[in-house]
């Protein structure tokens, strides 16, 4: 899978994509990641990226020449542009999962009051916001959708099994999950995941995953009503 980040901060990006997971993808060939400096595709010796907005009012809009002139330089022809803007879709497991079966894309950070409304008519494919709550970028958004996408590209994470089976996978909530030691500080294992009867660990799980989700969401709940599930 390729993706493109176009950000003014690409720094930003050096912890985050160069750590565990998405490391190891890189490194293995399953992720080809580019960040790109949109202050590298300005003009004047000042490099502006941003200005003040027509009409008047707070704060700096991103200008349109440096971005169009960086996707057309940097991003292959045809790759969807995806914005990150409190504006955009709720960004959801089914939509990373969408995001991770495809080729490739590319990812917007705006910042400021946000991007010249030409780049979001001309070149923006899709919005998605990471909830409704304003950042003062784009930029973590970003990385939460490209971390979000990778874990689910063949062969990142271990065991793809344990990515069918958590949050969200099956519409609910994860199930409570432990490891050694089996009594700690007087709290001990539920029995019956010390059982070894795999089909009773398994109707466990389940029921401790939709209790769950009836408690902390019942708007999965409802959702998975629904759609059909138990
Ligand atoms: C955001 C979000 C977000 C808004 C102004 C960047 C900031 C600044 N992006 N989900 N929530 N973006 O707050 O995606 O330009």
């Amino acid at each position: 899978m390729r993706i493109d980040i176009l950000t003014l901060f690409p720094e930003m990006f050096t912890g985050p994509l160069s750590e565990s997971m998405i490391k190891r993808a890189r490194e293995r060939g399953l992720l080809d990641l580019r960040v790109h400096d949109i202050r590298d595709y300005t003009r004047d010796k000042h490099r502006t990226a941003d200005d003040r907005p027509f009409g008047g009012g707070p704060g700096m809009v991103l200008k349109p020449e440096p971005i169009f002139e960086c996707v057309e330089a940097a991003v292959p022809k045809g790759t969807p542009l995806v914005y990150m803007t409190p504006q955009g879709r709720p960004l959801t497991q089914a939509k990373v999962a969408e995001l991770a079966a495809r080729e490739s894309f590319a990812v917007l950070c705006g910042h400021y009051e946000g991007v010249d409304e030409r780049v979001r008519e001309a070149l923006v494919t899709e919005e998605i916001s990471i909830g409704d709550y304003v950042l003062t970028g784009g930029e973590l958004p970003a990385m939460v959708l490209v971390d979000a996408v990778v874990r689910l590209v063949p062969g990142v994470l271990g065991d793809e099994e344990s990515a069918r089976q958590e949050s969200f996978a099956g519409g609910v909530l994860d199930c409570p999950h432990y490891t050694r030691p089996e009594v700690y500080r007087g709290m001990a294992v539920p029995d019956v995941l010390l059982s070894g009867h795999h089909g009773e660990i398994a109707r466990w799980r389940r029921e401790q995953a939709e209790a769950r989700t009836r408690e902390r969401r019942p708007d999965l709940a409802d959702q998975d009503l629904t759609n059909g599930h138990s």
